[in-house]
């Protein structure tokens, strides 16, 4: 990953030597990274005392800030924070800097979020949910497990800003129900104490109805004493054994998964119930809103999916305690290749929320494919929800971040290479959602490629351009889920069209969408103004999201005067060429980065390539034979 250090000739003096008190275990992680990669990168043996004079790099904890870091330099060069973790943050960022070959960048730096995590979707069998890199490394056969993998793990997230993860599946099946019963707890101490010497706090998922599962109670009712007793002496358990619990997630009245609708009781209840049951730990909730009806009838045109979210917990805005989070995916529906940005982080002005990423790439690509998702998060960060005059970002109104990792146990962590960028870029936006997505692309390849210009244009080439390529060749203007049921991956235009998960696309000879304006299902209307009235009609609904929005002719004229079908067929034609120059591109690589990575991103590539044809060639034909109108430029659409 990035933190193979590349030797730097031109290393400043006074990057020799490292000093600082090693205060705490924190203190002493920062002191070391900082002293292997000054080696490295300097080509010495580390760790040597300094003579008399010679300038060097002094680490000192100071009362201030408890995660940000301050970089000076007075002769000397200077890393002060509060904390041992914000020494660790400021050790990596140094080095960082040091790699990409800069001077000493004297700078104050704190994140802007106080939760900035990972959730595993890890099973307790080592199966990964949506994992395209391999097996857990947090389980093994049943049990949970600490390996030297999980310290590089706690490294790698602190060297891109991260705090936190949660290490098993938000769908808590198997073994996994068993982590609250203290059977574990060894285990679980030993994962949570080498994370947190890099300041990664440990969070776990849990089942709503445990105490039904494991505690043998007829309720789980969160209402009902005994099950509110079950889990506060369920928390105090584990707290007190797990060093370093930061809280539990929790996916619940979703997806078959138990909740408290079972009771007919609201989400506000659930979570404050737990929300109870963990505050005398310092514990927190994450509650995910990830909740619509997945039994549906594709023949009920009146319910929509993309609504239910907000219906359900914009209601509840006022509700929640001040340490539950509403845990909120970035889109409506579910991490598809473009979606608007979910109205509901602008309904919620008295609750705590947290935006959800995926950076596994369950529906742009699964790692096969490079998708830089970066730019995309971005875009959400900035994206206006108009729910106040000023500071009415996505940035701005949520309180936390996450997002549902990438990492196995592939040799590489995320089984395409060019995916690492991925993770690294989550991490630098999640301290600092102002970041640039070029840059972050850019640094991530000097840090990971070195410093060879050729590699660098190259790499970031590829990445910029990869999520308009792949949206082009699969699911453009927002239609989605064309993809084949259970897998989601690769075409399969109507594989979910009379399916029950809610996710239409309505296609018949004459049209395609779903009408989400206020003439349909109103979904537009769950936007303030201007942004209801602009995604309400199609003149002005962005293009990137028409068919997101709004179901339409397939006459319909694009802005540049093209029919919608044709841009349609335009775009897969476009994005299947588009994949094959990146393949182009990578192959000028060989020789200028090692073999071995060379070789796994050209295989990667060549089933990129093949996928793409077949996106374009199965959309494409679909098309074709529903509307029998052919491409105006005659090329060859059916298969
Ligand atoms: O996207 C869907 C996935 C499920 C996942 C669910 C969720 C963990 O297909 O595999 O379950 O989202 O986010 O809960």
């Amino acid at each position: 990953m990035w933190l193979d250090w590349k030797p730097r000739r031109d290393l400043p003096a006074y990057a020799k030597y490292v000093v600082g008190e090693a205060g705490s275990r924190r203190a002493t992680a920062a002191l070391r990274e900082l002293r292997t990669g000054l080696a490295a990168m300097g080509g010495e043996a580390p760790g040597a005392a300094p003579p008399e004079t010679a300038p060097c790099l002094r680490l000192v904890e100071e009362p201030g800030e408890e995660e940000g870091f301050r970089l000076r330099r007075h002769g000397e060069g200077l890393i002060l924070s509060g904390t041992g973790r914000g020494l660790v943050f400021g050790a990596f960022y140094l080095l960082r800097r040091l790699a990409l070959g800069e001077d000493f960048p004297c700078c104050n730096s704190s994140p802007a979020y106080p939760i900035r995590m990972l959730d595993h979707w890890d099973n307790a069998d080592g199966s990964i949910e949506r994992g395209y890199s391999g097996n857990s490394f947090f389980f093994r056969e049943g049990r949970p497990v600490c390996t030297e993998r999980t310290r590089d793990y706690a490294r790698l997230l602190a060297s891109c800003g991260l705090n936190g993860c949660c290490i098993n599946n938000v769908n808590v099946r198997g073994n996994a129900l068993r982590l609250l019963t203290g059977e574990y707890d060894g285990e679980l101490r030993e994962i949570a104490l080498c994370l947190e010497e890099y300041g990664v706090g440990l969070w776990l998922s849990v089942s709503f109805s445990a105490p039904m599962e494991l505690g043998g109670l007829p309720t789980a009712d969160p209402l009902d004493p005994e099950v509110k007793a079950w889990w506060a002496e369920a928390a105090g358990h584990i707290f007190r054994s797990v060093p370093n619990l930061a809280g539990f997630l929790i996916k619940a009245d979703s997806e078959g998964r138990p909740g408290p609708h079972t009771y007919g009781r609201t989400h506000a209840d659930g979570a404050n119930m737990l929300a109870d049951a963990v505050r005398p730990w310092g514990g927190r909730i994450l509650w995910r809103c990830f909740v619509y009806d997945c039994t549906q009838d594709w023949r009920d045109t009146e319910t929509d999916r993309a609504r239910a979210q907000c219906d359900t917990f914009a209601p509840l805005d006022g509700q929640f305690r001040d340490n539950v989070c509403l845990q909120i995916k970035n889109g409506p529906v579910d991490f598809q290749i473009r979606e608007p940005v979910s109205p509901l982080l602008g309904r919620l002005e008295n609750t705590n929320s947290l935006l959800e990423f995926q950076l596994a790439q369950e529906y742009t690509g699964q790692q096969k494919h490079v998708c830089y998702l970066i730019p995309m998060f971005r875009e959400v960060l900035d994206f206006r929800l108009r729910h106040r005059p000023e500071k009415d970002s996505a940035a701005e109104s949520i309180q936390a971040v996450c997002a549902v990792s990438n990492t196995g146990d592939d040799v590489n962590w995320t089984g395409h290479d060019l995916a690492a960028a991925n993770l690294f870029g989550f991490g630098l936006l999640a301290w600092d959602p102002r970041s640039d997505p070029a840059e972050i692309a850019r640094e991530w390849s000097v840090l990971t490629f070195g410093r060879d210009t050729a590699v660098t244009e190259t790499v970031c080439g590829i990445l910029l351009g990869s999520r308009e390529t792949y949206e082009k060749y699969t699911v453009p203007l927002g239609i989605g889920w064309m993809c084949v049921p259970g897998t989601h991956y690769g075409p399969s235009p109507e594989g979910y069209e009379y399916d029950r998960w809610g996710t239409y696309h309505r296609a018949t000879c004459r049209e395609i969408g779903v009408e989400r304006g206020p003439g349909g299902t109103g979904y537009a209307l769950q936007y303030h103004s201007p942004l209801a009235e602009m995604y309400g009609s199609a003149d002005s609904c962005p293009e990137e999201l028409l068919l997101f929005f709004h179901r339409l002719p397939y006459a319909y004229r694009m802005k540049d005067g093209r029919t919608l079908l044709q841009r349609i067929y335009d775009d897969h034609f476009e994005g299947c060429a588009e994949a094959e120059a990146m393949a182009r591109a990578w192959n000028t690589l060989e020789g200028r980065v090692p073999d071995e990575v060379f070789r796994r991103v050209r295989e990667r590539f060549r089933e990129q390539v093949r996928s793409a044809r077949e996106w374009r060639d199965v959309i494409n034909s679909w098309l074709y034979r529903l509307t029998l109108i052919p491409d105006e430029r005659g090329r060859r659409l059916y298969l």
